[in-house]
């Protein structure tokens, strides 16, 4: 790696600011941004809507740690509603029942950093979400109900699978990747000392059906011990082609700020995955933990390399396709490389050497630009006009800049530390611009005190003019990473389960019908509620039974929710109009055990309630 980066000087700073903690100094509490009154009258007008007046578009935000996505609405930025994935949820019994307990499997928790809407064309369809894990996982949410309806994974050979849910242009893949490169398969053992050989990264693309959705396995790629951290799908020239950023291409271990910070260059892995798949149908996976793994040695042109500068985190492929950007966060610059030049070098073996047999591209004969931003540039979004806005940890600010003159035009300071930002549209082929939220990292005492657990900061900014203008300020709970936002009339939700399209087979819509039937230890109670009873109001069984309640709410109105909830036994479950769901308990404790409607539903919703008796034996 002989090429210098622009802002290597800055480099050193940068790093500095890192290590540091690098906000700026703390505001006062209650105190006020200077600014003029007519621009406080702006923006309280442009994200004030009115009372029974709806939101222009919905933003899907990743809920970090707490392993559930936020929905806000945009302008406004309220909170309208949790959608529980990874965790369970009381609010609305996710994880109690059944079905959805069966789904979270053993993990009571999940990391979920980056959402991503369902594409027809590169553009966003409003038919699903999917969500990337930690733990090797990923959830798709059907937008029809909001409602997570698969949980795949852990995959295996996948260690920390941060570099996805990214999909290809017509959601045929969505991205996995290994962050924190171990030994494959799984449960392998090998020293630390043999990191640099015994290690691996993985790559992987998740098959999702066209027409349900469902996710399964395509195919996995073994890689150097690299630590893949982001990605983002080709479109449009670059259709058929997934890009990677690692950050530690050093093969370092340990103190990783200093040993992954040696080269001047980290990598962009680009996979090209209509040959993966080509490949895999070919025969030419080795099975490694159960599953078809492709040595990048045994496909030629199956991936290459793309040096990109110090510890890359973004990286994101512009509306057109045509260009890639990658973010070095200790550079003072965010690269573009041409996706045209790119191929070229290909095909002309413009490589300066490899990795495990991987091909190094050369820098200078990929790159487009290196457009000066500012200190650590994270992430890139792409307005409807041809501008782009990249985040910068260090600077704490959002630059905007212009595709093709890589001109600076402004830059915006936001509060403070941002990590993502999403522009409405802003990674599809077709971004809305207008909005974009800042998605900070640190919060800083901008909100009323609430002790040391700080909660977390988004900004909306209006980005429709030549100037960036900050328009409001909104917290949640931990954590949002990356968020997608979509126009609201592109995503139609129901708003009840029609009664005939409840195919379950234990549903009842006739009380008549209720109350339990036995088959050895095992009943099944099938319970309706409606206003304002639970039907069977009671029931009686033996210590040692094993009970499902199965309950249907017959109600066909909206908002019409009720819950069921059962003391002494853990469960809790809330049941939408016209939907069926079930609940399982062994009875091992006698007594009795009331159960009742958690959701206030009517005038006599405190009258929805009833029994449990367990026979001692
Ligand atoms: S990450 Cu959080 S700032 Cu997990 Cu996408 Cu970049
Ligand atoms: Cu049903 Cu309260």
């Amino acid at each position: 790696m002989t090429n210098r980066i622009g802002g290597s000087l800055a480099l050193a700073a940068a790093a500095a600011l890192l290590a540091a903690g690098c906000a700026p100094s703390k505001p006062k509490g209650a105190q006020r941004q200077q600014r003029g009154a007519s621009d406080l009258a702006v923006a309280a007008e442009k994200t004030y809507v009115a009372p029974g007046d709806l939101d222009e578009y919905y933003m899907f935000s990743s809920g970090g740690h707490s392993g559930q996505v936020f929905v806000y609405g945009i302008p406004s930025m309220r909170h309208i509603t949790t959608i529980p994935v990874f965790t369970p949820y009381p609010g609305v019994g996710y994880g109690f029942d059944d079905d959805t307990k069966k789904m979270l499997g053993e993990y009571t928790w999940g990391d979920a950093h980056h959402p991503a809407l369902s594409e027809t064309n590169g553009d966003y369809d409003g038919r699903w979400l999917f969500i990337n894990e930690m733990n090797g996982r990923i959830a798709r949410i059907d937008l029809r109900d909001f409602k997570t309806k698969q949980i795949l994974g852990p995959i295996a050979n996948i260690s920390g699978n941060h570099g996805s849910s990214f999909v290809t242009p017509n959601t045929e893949y969505a991205m996995m990747s290994t962050r924190f490169s171990a030994p494959i398969p799984n449960g392998t053992y090998a020293p630390i000392e043999k990191y640099a050989t015994d290690y691996k990264g993985v790559i992987a693309g998740i098959k999702i059906d066209p027409k349900s959705g469902e996710m399964s396995l395509g195919w996995e790629v073994v890689t150097p011990p690299f630590d893949w951290d982001l990605g983002d799908a080709g479109k449009g020239p670059s259709d058929g082609w997934m890009f990677f950023t690692c950050y530690n291409s050093e093969r370092g271990t340990g103190k990783l700020e200093v040993t992954a910070s040696q080269r001047d260059r980290d990598y962009i892995g680009a996979v090209n995955w209509k040959l993966a798949e080509k490949a895999i149908q070919e025969g030419k996976g080795k099975l490694i933990g159960g599953v078809k793994v492709l040595d990048p040695r045994d496909v030629p042109g199956l991936m290459y390399l793309m040096p990109c500068g110090k510890s890359p985190h973004g990286v994101d492929v512009s509306p057109d396709g045509k260009w890639i950007v990658g973010s070095g966060k200790l550079q003072g610059v965010t690269t573009v490389f041409n996706f045209e030049k790119v191929q070229t070098a290909i095909r002309n073996k413009e490589f300066t050497g490899d990795e495990d047999g991987i091909p190094v591209l050369r820098y200078e004969a990929i790159k487009d630009a290196e457009v000066p931003v500012g200190l650590g540039p994270l992430h890139t979004q792409f307005g409807g006009d041809g501008y782009a806005y990249t985040s910068l940890f260090v600077d704490s600010a959002i630059a905007k800049w212009k595709l093709g003159t890589w001109e600076v035009i402004d830059k915006i300071p936001v509060s403070y530390s941002v990590g993502h930002l999403a522009v409405a549209g802003g990674d599809s082929a077709h971004p809305w611009g207008k909005y974009l939220v800042s998605l900070n990292k640190l919060s800083h005492g901008r909100h009323l005190s609430v002790g040391p657990s700080q909660p977390e900061s988004s900004q909306l900014i209006d980005i429709s003019g030549e100037k960036m203008k900050l328009l409001y300020d909104a917290f949640t709970e931990p954590e949002p990473h990356y968020a997608q936002i979509i126009k609201a009339d592109k995503v139609h939700p129901i708003e009840i389960y029609p009664k005939e399209e409840n195919h379950h087979p234990l549903a009842i819509w006739d009380v008549k019908e209720a109350g339990p039937t036995r088959q050895g230890d095992k009943v099944v109670v099938k319970t309706v509620v409606v206003r304002s009873t639970i039907t069977p109001t009671s029931v009686e069984v033996n210590q040692g039974d094993t009970v499902t309640f199965a309950i249907t709410n017959i109600e066909q109105t909206t908002d019409e929710l009720h819950g069921f909830g059962l003391l002494g036994y853990n469960k809790n479950i809330v049941i939408d109009p016209g939907e069926t769901k079930t609940v399982t308990i062994k009875a091992d404790k006698p007594g009795v055990f009331p159960y009742y409607c958690t959701n206030f539903c009517s005038a006599l919703h405190q009258e929805m309630q009833g029994y449990l008796i367990v026979k001692p034996r």
